[in-house]
């Protein structure tokens, strides 16, 4: 099959705020609802892909916020896209990776586009455009962070009777350590050997601290532990590593195959929290994903709790990763109140099915996207200004 010649015509960015369907507190923030940064990239053939960037809280967790994405997009990456092959995808994300430093979350929103408008051009699924997929579905956990111990026990028990969700992470590190360990203990003891649970700390403890506090998180049953201390802190992260019997998991500290490649090189992680946004695309989460396999090094499919596109991106890729031994997080659609898909995302059985359909294999419902977009008042505005009542 020969690809038709095209060009990128149009890149257009915009805003969705959506609210969650409870707060969801971490040791950063407290989340009440999500801004999806979504870019449409669409091509002379008339083809349009999508791809979305996400944040947590703003610029609470990170650098870059959706804001910032949208920013960066219409200046700086759009007229790098409409000088280039929309099917050099590698291509394009090097002119755009030798113009623009950092901004990882917008060159994987932009990055996934271009993945969904190729496999729309060429009938594939992203996964099989990445090598093909090993997994038709993925295990998926749900994070417990209503900030109340019992409403978060009845919450797993809920996904538990519905099959949703069997492994359940927890973020702690806001508090006392110590009414940390207890609300750990707690959810653990009620769900026994019903479900594994599994801690994020995301940074927010001293070594000191964390030292202290990890063996009792082990002897609570805890199976995982995430992003203890700050992200700079690799020799800490390999010092604990080191003396915890529990499995360590990088997070904020793994940004692209660079820092994936330093921590594996000073061991320190059991296992990589692999992120799309975070390695900067998805060709650059392969990477990492080849780097934790290389140092024998676990994975799990990590989530910076993105909406249906940003998901069913980070699903494509991580289904062609053969040994997902920790599973994925990638519930993030199911913790907003609103459904942008035409046709809903299939989670049963612990698990998300992963789209066969070309590109992505999903279609966002334009008026629900319509509904909530940031912009949509200052539209109608100018609708009424262009009608002149
Ligand atoms: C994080 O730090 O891992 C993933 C699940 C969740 O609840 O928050 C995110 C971010
Ligand atoms: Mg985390």
């Amino acid at each position: 099959m020969t690809i038709a010649a095209t060009r990128i015509e149009q890149v257009e960015t915009f805003l969705v705020d959506l609210p969650t369907i409870r707060p969801h507190q971490l040791s950063m923030t407290t989340m009440q609802g999500q801004t999806l940064m979504i870019v449409r990239i669409g091509t002379s053939d008339g083809i349009v892909g999508v791809g979305e960037g996400t944040t947590i809280g703003g610029l609470a967790y990170g650098p870059e916020s959706p804001e910032g994405m949208k920013l960066a997009i219409d200046t700086y990456f759009t007229p790098i896209l409409l000088q280039s092959d929309p099917n050099r995808i590698g291509l394009t994300m090097a002119a755009i990776a030798k113009a623009i430093q950092g901004n990882n979350f917008a060159k994987s929103a932009v990055e996934t586009a271009l993945l969904d408008a190729l496999g729309k051009r060429t009938g594939l699924a992203v996964s099989e455009l990445l090598g093909g997929r090993f997994h038709g579905r993925l295990p998926v956990a749900w994070t417990l962070a209503s900030g109340d111990t019992s409403r978060d026990i009845a919450e797993a028990e809920q996904m538990l009777e519905r099959r949703r969700h069997n492994i359940f992470k927890l973020k702690i590190g806001r508090g006392d350590p110590r009414e940390d360990i207890a609300h750990v203990a707690a959810i653990k003891q009620a769900l026994g050997g019903r479900a594994s649970v599994r801690v994020d700390i995301n940074q927010a403890w001293s070594e000191t601290t964390a030292s202290a506090c990890l063996p009792m998180l082990a002897d609570a049953g805890v199976d995982l532990i995430e992003q203890p201390i700050a992200l700079k802190n690799l020799k800490g992260m390999a010092r604990l590593a080191r003396e915890t019997s529990v499995a360590i998991m990088a997070d904020e500290a793994l940004n692209g195959p660079e820092t994936a490649f330093q921590i594996a090189s000073l061991a320190a992680a059991d296992v990589f929290a692999l992120k799309i946004e975070q390695s900067g695309g998805l060709y650059a989460g392969a990477k990492v994903a080849a780097i934790a396999e290389a140092a024998g090094i676990g994975l799990y499919g990590g989530t910076m709790l993105e909406g249906a596109v940003g998901t069913i991106a980070s699903a494509q890729l991580f289904s062609t990763i053969a040994k997902l031994e920790w599973g994925t997080e990638l519930f993030g659609p199911l913790l907003l109140t609103e459904e942008i898909l035409e046709e809903p995302l299939d989670y049963s059985e612990f698990s998300l099915g992963v789209p066969t359909g070309p590109g992505l294999g999903i279609a966002l419902d334009e008026a629900r996207i319509a509904r909530f977009r940031r912009d949509r008042a200052e539209r109608s505005v100018h609708l009424v200004l262009k009608t002149g009542s």
